[in-house]
């Protein structure tokens, strides 16, 4: 009886990791090439889901650049904007999302922000136009950055039915053109397809 107890506890451990599901998202443009830098995120429908409180995520200031370019994070994430260059940015953003500016300054003492709608933001600095970067505030702790190969996986998903979004600052398409409903279960490959506008950050430095 000991024995038939503990192979019904084995069988209902095993079941349970073979209910995770793994979604490939695949990015590619309108000629076929890959897209590096565009978001994937998959939702539960009709269940937006906010971070837990103290959820944090950084975009650092280097070179006159933010890093990184994109930055998905979860509706309730604290977003520090640590200064690495030694001359002094200012961060703002005009986004309906998220609209604020942080004082100029240096190093980490400006405040984090809390992003706490869902959007993307876009982020800018008012002493270096050439610096632009974009949060996008999802209601999903599901959420990836593509690499140089347009891929990202997203890994221990409950198996089950979601809303698969991409999304990508330059995009022209609307985002009810680049979602899709998936049920996955295992692992699942969603493909995208999306029109990029011209990349911002290609303009000469100063
Ligand atoms: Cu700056």
């Amino acid at each position: 009886m000991i024995v038939h107890t503990l192979i019904l506890a084995a069988l209902t451990v095993s079941s349970g990791v073979a209910a995770a599901a793994t979604l490939e998202g695949v990015v590619r443009d309108a000629a076929g090439r890959p897209v590096v830098d565009a978001v994937i995120y998959a939702m539960v429908p009709g269940k937006p889901q906010a971070a837990k409180p103290g959820t944090s995520a950084i975009v650092d200031q280097i070179d006159k650049e933010f890093v990184p370019y994109v930055l998905p994070v979860q509706v309730g994430t604290q977003v520090r904007f640590p200064n690495q260059d030694n001359i002094r940015h200012n961060v703002y953003s005009f986004s309906p999302a998220k609209v604020f500016s942080l004082q100029l300054y240096r190093g980490t003492m400006a405040e984090p922000v809390l992003f706490d709608k869902p959007g993307g933001i876009v982020l800018g600095c008012n002493i270096h136009d050439n610096m632009i970067a974009y949060v996008l505030a999802v209601e999903t702790p599901h959420f990836g950055v593509t690499d140089a190969a347009g891929k990202v996986s997203l890994r221990n998903l409950a198996a089950g039915e979601y809303e698969v979004m991409a999304w990508h600052p330059q995009k022209q398409e609307e985002a009810a053109a680049v979602s899709r409903r998936v049920s996955i279960s295992g692992t699942a490959t969603v493909s995208f397809a999306i029109t990029l506008k011209p990349d911002p950050r290609k303009k000469p430095k100063r």
